[in-house]
């Protein structure tokens, strides 16, 4: 006799995953794109745990044309037999909150604070999910609309649809469009992510395809060299000064991961992974390294003479110049704090890390003497660097004591409530005029700046500093800025909750978009990680039809859309630049919330961002053009 597919012993359950559809938030940090990609991330983990358990090395990811993702595994399948609860274990992983402890024998949890939200969250946020169990023979099929099953049982277990002699969990679900702002996985991050996965699991094969463009694209993942393999590829562009150092240990219970490079390049990239989960917080597994790391270093410093006795040691800074570095630790039992909960905090870890790197970096460098004193110069180098810097910096500050104080061109908001102000930073100061008559001077600040700012990858850092624009941009943001020997970054005293790049849409206004991303993300890269910097997306063209409704239209791929889908005459009016728009267009596309199309520059993991400082730092400039374009390409509504 089949059973219903719901009864009343289930409405707890349903309480659950009410509470979830109810604040998706709480569950998944947002329920913008970056939430929408974690329910991907979410699903897979799972199949990441079962690789860890050592029973499958294949995951397979589709983006569908509909919007829905399929993902499955050759795993043992989640387990379909009769639990205690009375109905199919599949049935409690899926609808219980937290579900996991009884299933979950993985020994390691990938859930890492806002991440690790369970399958059954998945299914609560999506239209429909739907799940193929392969075991035992057979192929067991379930399916849930807005996380309510709507399979009948049959006493209790799910119907077998199919025959089988492999083992395997498939798993299809389409994200609620109630529920999620935007609906649209975006391909590219999913790739890095996935890509992240297969360096931190060398033994795992990731399938990824996307179906939802015009022709299917298709990548495999799998990284036979690990960590080593991240580092490199993470150093691909980077003029590298030895060859890459591993190694590996345990203590605690704790295993302990590392590999790291020296390049020649002054920035310190040190990425932490705790049960494959970036942190991008970092966390006590960093502390631990960074801390051994310097005290080695000063120890070997003082022995080979490279300092004397009575000097100082160099600082942590001045180690880790140029240092690109992945530890990656497995916990049985990870905890997180901070403010997005992606700071690992385990004190266990910190001793763990400690121990693996003190012990193995002494054995490493006692037979790599020419990579010791690779390493050693380096610092020495830097910390040449720091010293003339400070001085310089000294010199500035007192010398020119209210040199920052600057207001410049700017006109500023009349609003000094954060939340609501935007500072839009103009190219040209007719545009910046245009603006200064279009905005809402309540709440919207204009900068205009001359055509090209100083390009600070290039510049000294006194040069830097004296620059007139960057003063006034320092001065108008109200949190001062980072540099590597000194930090007087204050994000909370930021006065703008969106700082806006206003640039024409073509090679030049791509260009100081490039200079002025690579000014922030070099002195004030909280600004980046926080989400307060955004590129507006003027557009290129404007129709009007001789009936309907004039639109603009931001790049030619939109115009041709538009030529096949109207068939009447329209008249197209092309715009060169921002200057040639009146204050109401100008309003009406790069300053009005509710009409603007603006991208938000986001830097999500840690691939992307070593990707992107190449990019914006590095001396190639086309990929930095390909990168504002496709940013520009990406651009959506943000209302
Ligand atoms: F998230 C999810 F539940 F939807 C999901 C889980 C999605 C996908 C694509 C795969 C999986 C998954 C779960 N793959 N493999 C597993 N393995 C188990 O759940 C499993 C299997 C056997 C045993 C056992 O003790 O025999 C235990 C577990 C946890």
């Amino acid at each position: 006799m089949a059973k219903k597919a719901y009864d009343a012993g289930s409405i707890s359950v349903l309480e659950g995953l009410e509470a979830v559809r109810k604040r998706p938030a709480m569950y998944i940090g947002s329920v913008t794109r970056k939430g929408l990609n974690h329910l991907i991330y979410e699903i897979v983990d799972n199949s990441v745990d079962e690789h860890l358990a050592g029973f499958c090395d294949e995951i397979h990811v589709v983006l569908e044309k509909d919007g829905s993702a399929v993902v499955w595994d050759n795993g043992r399948g989640i387990p379909v037999d009769m639990h205690e609860k009375g109905v199919s274990a599949e049935r409690v992983v899926f609808t219980t909150l937290h579900a996991g402890g009884k299933f979950d024998d993985s020994i390691y949890k990938t859930s890492g604070g806002l991440h690790g939200v369970g399958s059954s969250v998945v299914n609560a946020l999506s239209t429909y999910l739907e799940i193929k169990v392969s075991r035992d023979g057979g192929v067991h099929y379930d399916k849930y609309e807005r996380g309510i099953p709507v399979v009948e049982l049959e006493d209790g277990l799910l119907p077998v649809i199919s025959k089988t002699n492999k083992t395997g969990t498939w798993v299809h679900f389409l994200p609620d469009d109630t529920i999620f702002e935007k609906t649209r996985f975006k391909g590219a991050e999913v790739m890095s992510r996935l890509h992240e996965t297969a360096y931190l699991n060398p033994k795992l094969t990731i399938f990824f395809e996307d179906r939802r463009g015009d022709t299917v694209m298709k990548e495999v993942f799998h990284e036979e060299e690990g960590l080593v393999g991240f580092l490199k590829d993470i150093n691909k562009n980077a003029d590298v000064l030895h060859e890459p150092v591993c190694f590996s240990g345990e203590s605690e219970h704790i295993t302990v991961e590392a590999a790291f490079q020296y390049t020649n390049d002054f920035h310190e990239n040190v990425l932490g992974f705790c049960n494959n989960i970036y942190n991008t917080e970092g966390g006590t597994h960093l502390t631990g390294f960074k801390t051994v790391l310097t005290t080695v270093m000063n120890s070997y410093a003082k022995e080979i003479g490279i300092l004397k006795e009575k000097d100082p040691n160099f600082t942590g800074a001045d180690i880790r110049n140029g240092l690109t570095a992945v530890i990656s630790i497995k916990h049985p039992d990870p905890i997180f704090e901070g403010q997005t909960k992606t700071k690992l905090d385990n004190q266990d870890a910190l001793k763990a890390v400690s121990k693996v790197t003190g012990d193995e970096l002494v054995l490493y460098f006692d037979r790599n003497l020419e990579t010791l004193k690779t390493v050693l110069s380096n610092a020495e180098r830097a910390a040449n660097i720091r010293k003339k810097e400070e001085k310089v910096k000294t010199n500035l500050l007192t010398k020119q004591k209210y040199s920052f104080d600057t207001n410049g061109k700017l006109s500023n908001c009349e609003s000094r409530n954060a939340e609501e102000c935007e500072i839009f930073i103009v190219e040209g100061d007719s545009a910046g005029g245009s603006a200064k008559n279009a905005r809402d001077r309540k709440y919207q600040a204009i900068l205009p700046i001359r055509g090209k700012i100083l390009n600070v990858e290039k510049a000294s850092i006194d040069k830097v500093l004296a620059n007139a624009e960057i003063k006034t941009m320092i001065n108008a943001f109200g949190c001062g800025f980072s540099e590597g020997f000194g930090n007087d970054f204050d994000i909370s005293k930021l006065r703008y909750d969106k700082i806006v790049i206003m640039a024409d849409a073509d090679v030049d206004g791509a260009h100081i978009c490039t200079l002025l991303l690579t000014l922030f993300y070099r002195f004030m890269p909280d600004l980046i990680y926080q989400g307060h910097v955004y590129i507006a997306m003027p557009p290129l063209y404007k129709v009007v039809p001789a009936r309907g409704e004039e639109e603009y239209l931001y790049d030619d791929a939109a115009l041709e859309r538009y030529k096949k889908t109207h068939k009447g005459s329209f008249q197209l009016q092309r715009y060169k630049g921002l200057g040639e728009m009146d204050a109401g267009q100008l309003w009406e596309t790069t300053l009005n919330p509710k009409t603007r199309v603006m991208k938000r520059v986001e830097v999500e993991d840690a691939r992307m961002a070593s990707d992107v400082t190449e990019m914006l730092m590095g001396s190639e400039v086309a990929p930095r053009k390909q990168f504002i374009y496709e940013n520009a390409r990406e651009a959506e509504l943000d209302v």
